[in-house]
């Protein structure tokens, strides 16, 4: 006997039960600051959503409780398309960190809570397993080139397969990267921005000493990263690219700035050293035309910034159609509810690069309850339904917000430069 379609078993619970009954943000600061969008059904399903924009974390929040929140109540939690739509068309001052930022909490919290009343992990909801663990990369960093190799030393011991270096400069007294702190970097130290100075040739004539060094210090096998931070010209950049090249990186991040797309063909006219750009990207448009010319090797555009896994999972469509692979950003200033989620994402997407992976510290650990662990230089999502991160909200508001900003950069004659 055919069976109508009304008659088919219905998405995973009934409307009624996917009724968004209570939705709201939680700014908690165990370390750092970091923003959760709590999004409740009406058979009491929870989904979290990430919302942290580092530095500028209430306006997010605000965004969130003001002009979002007001509009998911009553909403079906399943219309995930739907209410991404709504909340992207329907500001009409579209697209921006902050707006995608907002919007990519509640598509985080609404594929959260569809998994877990469907019963399953994120990742089998996006498609299954495409492999075991996704190969993560740590950051090592030292005030010279003999801490950084040091640092690289450690890490290897850790088990990781690929590494950041990042080193000082000489001449500078600091820089963007090179932490002495016990756990990962934590720029945004101040409640305005504390001042840096930068240099370009002292950074340009460093750089491939640096991993000259780590090459003779810890071989071929390992693989090495760098992350440029927007700091160089196009043609600073192809040169930096170029002189590279006998260090084999597995990629150069933001080399240059990319709102102007097309001055990456300057950086690939001279060099195939792979890179990768996009942490600070908000759509699929500030990355298309990257993209379409395989000026990139990597897109790092993650779920926390551009609207979540609806938007993300279109921008990587569009790179797989060009052999672009996915190299999610995932700093401390991602929370962990990001972090898993985004796990969940790197375990099904087949165009999967890497994943960054700096360490968060207990204290936020301790907030942000996780299934994900870290084995052999790769990790693991858990199998629990929905993206497997929750928050212990009584040991949340003992952190209370704290005003940070994060640094800027001056060249030595002061003028403005990128951090
Ligand atoms: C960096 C980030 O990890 C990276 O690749 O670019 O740490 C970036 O500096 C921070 O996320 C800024 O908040
Ligand atoms: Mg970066």
């Amino acid at each position: 006997m055919s069976t109508s379609p009304s008659s088919q078993a219905q998405p995973a619970g009934s409307t009624r039960d996917r009724e968004i009954v209570d939705a709201r943000v939680i700014v908690t600061c165990p370390g750092r600051n970091f923003v959760t969008l709590r999004i409740e059904t009406r058979a009491g399903v929870v989904g979290l959503g990430d919302a942290t924009l580092n530095g500028r974390e209430l306006a997010v929040a605000s965004y969130l409780t003001d002009h979002v929140v007001p509009n998911l109540i009553g909403r079906d939690a399943g219309r995930i398309e739907d209410t991404w739509q709504f909340f992207y068309r329907g500001a009409y001052w579209r697209r921006g960190p902050v707006t995608m930022t907002a919007i990519a909490a509640v598509d985080m919290a609404l594929w959260d809570i569809v998994a877990k009343l469907a019963g399953m992990p994120l990742y089998q909801l996006l498609g299954g397993r495409s492999r075991d663990g996704a190969l993560v990369y740590g950051h090592a960093s030292g005030a010279t080139i003999d801490e950084t190799s040091e640092a690289v030393g450690r890490f290897k011991e850790q088990g990781y397969l690929a590494i950041r270096a990042q080193s000082g400069v000489p001449g500078l007294k600091k820089n963007y990267g090179v932490t002495n702190e016990k756990y990962a970097y934590e720029p945004a130290e101040s409640a305005l921005p504390a001042e840096t100075v930068w240099s370009t040739p002292s950074y340009l004539s460093s750089t491939p000493r640096l991993f000259e060094r780590l090459r003779r210090d810890h071989g071929e096998e390992i693989e090495l990263l760098h992350d440029v931070h927007h700091r160089l010209t196009p043609i600073e950049a192809a040169r930096l690219a170029r002189d590279l090249e006998p260090y084999r990186l597995f990629w150069l991040e933001d080399p240059t700035p990319a709102e102007n797309q097309a001055a990456f063909e300057v950086i690939r006219r001279h060099s195939v050293t792979p890179i990768a750009t996009g942490e600070v990207f908000n759509s699929i448009w500030d990355c298309k035309e990257l993209i379409e010319k395989q000026l990139i090797d990597y897109i790092r555009t993650t779920l926390v910034h551009a609207g979540g896994i609806t938007h993300v999972r279109r921008i990587a469509d569009l790179a797989a159609l060009y052999r672009v692979r996915t190299g999610f950003h995932g700093a401390t200033d991602l929370s962990p509810v990001c972090m898993g989620a985004a796990l969940h994402f790197d375990t099904w997407v087949p165009n999967f690069g890497i994943q960054e992976f700096m360490r968060h510290s207990p204290e936020t650990l301790a907030v942000f309850p996780h299934d994900y662990e870290f084995r052999a230089g790769r990790l693991h999502c858990g199998e629990s339904p929905g993206h497997g991160v929750t928050i212990d909200e009584e040991l949340a508001k003992k952190y209370p917000y704290s005003p940070k900003q994060l640094p800027i950069a001056r060249l030595e004659d002061g003028t403005m430069w990128d951090w």
